[in-house]
């Protein structure tokens, strides 16, 4: 079952469609859009994790929420150039994601760490797939694939714990599927 998730969370419609080039600019801009305010979550819950973290995890940790703030500034410069704004509501699929980083606030820090190296190695498999020498948004993807990116998604996978907490993977799966999916609606 897990597998059937981690597949539908990272080979997506969205995502072929980016990397054809086809997809509807209204998409785009709505999954751009969601997703920063995603990033501004995640910077809330990656700032309370850090404060309780262990020792080894807090140069990772640290390192990943100044990579949120340039993300967070990344975000407004691509939503200006495509004269998308970014004070828009959050919709039903970014609230969701919201309540389980709140939630993730009251688990085990071991478990926490575990949920933020799925959240992020789920983004960086996704992408990949959407690679394409040819999509007019292979900035994106670039930007989502780069190999900084992916050192650290390795950095996070040294601190997580992933065995035996299946129902809390499905669970980040899960709402990985539907943020790609509410990008399409
Ligand atoms: C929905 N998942 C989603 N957005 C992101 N930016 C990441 C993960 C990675 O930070």
């Amino acid at each position: 079952m897990l597998d059937a998730l981690w597949t539908a969370a990272t080979r997506h419609p969205f995502l072929d469609a980016v990397r054809d080039g086809t997809i509807a600019d209204v998409d785009f801009n709505r999954w751009l859009a969601q997703d920063a305010l995603f990033v501004a979550d995640l910077l809330t819950f990656q700032s309370r994790l850090l404060a309780r973290a262990p020792r080894p995890a807090q140069g990772v940790l640290a390192g990943g929420c100044v990579a949120l703030v340039d993300e967070l500034d990344w975000f407004e410069v691509q939503a200006a150039r495509r004269g998308v704004g970014l004070e828009q509501p959050a919709l039903p699929a970014t609230l969701a994601y919201r309540e389980l980083l709140l939630r993730l606030d009251t688990v085990p820090v071991d478990v926490a760490l575990t949920a933020l190296w799925v959240i992020e190695t789920v983004y960086l498999d996704a992408w990949s797939s959407a690679a394409s020498s040819s999509s007019p948004l292979r900035e994106f993807v670039e930007h989502w694939t780069a190999p900084a990116f992916a050192a650290y998604v390795d950095a996070l996978g040294e601190l997580a714990t992933p065995e035996g907490h299946d129902e809390l993977v499905a669970e980040v799966l899960t709402r990985e599927v539907a943020f790609w999916d509410m990008a399409l609606t």
